[in-house]
């Protein structure tokens, strides 16, 4: 079991009088907080926290710490906190940050400064932390008076958390954290009680004669398509789409980001439809379900490049109604009917107006459609069938997803890191419910999310099997991460694509350049080996029939088990671009 429940009081620490630390603490305690996220740095908070029942998750990299805190998020739909040291720590924390502000996740993250007394000498590691955060952030502020420190604790977990979510930046002087309390009339004075450390923290639905004009829109409609994004997710609004759904018989798609917000064993679920409707993929025969659509309803989807397939795949014809808690993502890409507001609510508003419209044309279509879908199902299991069964060394990742696919129970998380490995899971991979979460780093792609975004999933929520899929390019941004799982006995099974290249990369320049650069071949490295260094256990298979064995025997591990697989460079997923590989 887990060593995350216990936080260790720390009985010698010099801060027994109440200090910036203690108002500190006493701040995240009230919003909820029971991790913090951080390498020591500000000690004086850290030494205090276990005094409010807050444990420390102690990264190796500040980049994964950051990333650890985003994976929390999305699991729990409460704000975390990371903490990181000024200047060179600091920096290492605008990775994590910029993907949690483009996937909409919130974090507060503690950065502490130099000395008040030093500032703007040259001190030693000073750095414009204001400037550093301004494109990663979506609020940084400095606290520097002691009698504020309640005030700007809940302006960081406010601005995170409400609205359309994203990182906050709270920087704070280091002699701050250990000036005494004293007696200080503004600080006895404080009142506040309110807990702002879940997401969203406002719920408030679109205006309501949007909403009318939507249902009646989609009520006439000859061929709606809805596609969900990962604010629904954000939003837990899974619920809430998954009963509009049925109740309404609309098809509905997602983006990657919003894999598992309806069941993908539902009649009327296409899967994921993006860029990733290629050669055996597993929405691929569904498009002209969305490019021939006259009334497309996107939820919480900020039409991205990927997502709409670089804006080819949704028609230019079609009629667009857009629900979103931020109104500028709205008619970003496609000209829309406003409805502005959190998904949950206003989902449960379109389908309540929808009650009142007559839905004959809607169930009239129905089992048309169920047909269309479970034909496209059908014939994507044909297509995979070669590589999902595949008994070929080195091994298809095809045929590892299906090996995954047979051991996921409905309470269990995927998480991936960018690159191939988000796609496999994506194709591969089935929501068995609305609400199963498959988390990865498509806020911006970056490479080296997996595994920390996995160990903060678990952070979330111990008890829940994760399995966690990287390529190895990517988990060599963060295999000093094995050791934190380790230390803090995080149960994890991890699977590396040992396909020894970047693969996208190299798939991608050989496809547009006619060739690949000295970057993309590795020598060959035992994942395993590293692995059992730090004290995990780490497998090599190199042959398929021998991976249920080793699920099992992982399975059944306490602790983090890495799965090295050796696998076949020349694979390459379902990327539409990808088709003239062929
Ligand atoms: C931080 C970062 N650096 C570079 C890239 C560009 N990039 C995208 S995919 C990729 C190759 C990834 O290789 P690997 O992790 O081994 O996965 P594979 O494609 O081989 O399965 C690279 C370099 C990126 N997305 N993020
Ligand atoms: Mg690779």
């Amino acid at each position: 079991m887990s060593t995350l429940a216990q936080p260790s009081p720390r009985a010698n620490h010099k801060f027994s009088e109440r200090c910036g630390a203690h108002v500190f603490a006493e701040a995240l305690q009230r919003h909820g907080v029971k991790y913090l996220f951080g390498q020591s740095i500000p000690s004086a908070l850290h030494l205090v926290a276990p005094d409010y029942g807050m444990r420390q998750v102690a990264y190796r990299t500040e980049n994964a710490g950051a990333v650890m805190a985003d994976g929390f998020a999305r699991l729990s739909n409460q704000v975390p906190v990371v903490t990181a040291q000024n200047g060179p720590a600091a920096t290492l924390l605008v990775p994590g940050l910029a993907e949690a502000l483009k996937a909409s996740i919130p974090i507060v993250a503690i950065v502490q400064d130099v000395h008040r007394k030093f500032t703007d000498r040259n001190a030693f590691q000073e750095l414009d932390h204001i400037a550093l955060f301004q494109g990663s952030s979506k609020w940084i502020r400095r606290v520097s008076e002691i009698t504020r420190i309640d005030d700007y604790v809940d302006m960081a977990f406010a601005a995170a958390a409400s609205g359309r979510p994203g990182p906050a930046v709270l920087i704070a002087p280091i002699d701050l954290f250990e000036e005494a309390v004293g007696t200080s009339h503004e600080l006895v004075d404080k009142k506040r009680s309110t807990n702002l450390g879940t997401f969203p923290l406002d719920r408030f639905g679109a205006d309501q004669s949007q909403v009318e004009k939507a249902a009646a829109l989609i009520a006439a409609a000859e061929r709606p398509i809805v596609i969900a994004g990962g604010g629904v997710h954000g939003s837990q609004a899974c619920e809430a789409l998954a009963a509009l759904q049925d109740s309404a018989s609309l098809p509905v798609g997602t983006t990657a980001m919003g894999k598992g917000t309806v069941s993908e064993d539902h009649p009327l679920s296409l899967g994921v439809v993006g860029y990733f409707m290629g050669k055996r993929g597993m929405a691929r025969h569904m498009r002209p379900l969305v490019s021939k659509a006259d009334v497309v309803v996107l939820v919480g989807n900020r039409t991205n490049q990927n997502g709409t397939d670089s804006w080819g795949l949704y028609p230019p014809g079609a009629t667009y109604i857009h629900i979103d808690i931020d109104g500028q993502e709205v008619g970003r890409n496609y000209d829309a009917l406003r409805l502005v507001g959190d998904a949950r609510p206003t989902l449960e508003a379109l389908a309540e107006a929808l009650s009142r419209q007559d839905l004959s044309r809607r169930h009239g279509a129905r089992p048309g459609i169920e047909a269309t879908i479970a034909s496209g199902r059908d014939k994507h299991r044909a297509e995979a069938a070669e590589m999902t069964g595949s008994d070929q060394s080195p091994i298809r990742p095809e045929r590892l997803m299906a090996e995954i696919d047979t051991h996921l129970t409905d309470d269990a998380v995927v998480v991936a890191d960018a690159s191939f490995a988000s796609i496999w899971i994506t194709n591969f991979l089935k929501a068995r419910r609305a609400g199963q979460r498959f988390l990865s780093p498509r806020g911006l792609a970056g490479l080296g999310w997996g595994l920390p975004m996995a160990m903060g999933a678990h952070v979330a929520d111990p008890t829940r099997p994760i399995y966690c899929v990287v390529g190895d390019g990517g988990f060599g941004h963060v295999w000093s991460e094995l050791e934190t799982a380790r230390r803090m006995d995080m149960k994890l099974i991890l699977f590396v694509l040992n396909n020894s290249i970047l693969g996208y990369q190299e798939h991608a320049e050989d496809l547009f350049f006619g060739d690949h650069t000295d970057a993309c071949r590795f020598v060959a490295v035992d994942h395993a080996a590293i692995a059992r260094a730090v004290g995990c256990e780490g497998v090599r298979v190199e042959n398929p029939s021998e991976l249920a064995a080793a699920i099992e025997k992982a399975k059944a591990h306490p602790g983090l088990t890495l799965i090295d697989v050796i696998t076949d460079d020349r694979a390459f997923p379902p990327v539409t671009a990808f088709d003239e590989k062929y």
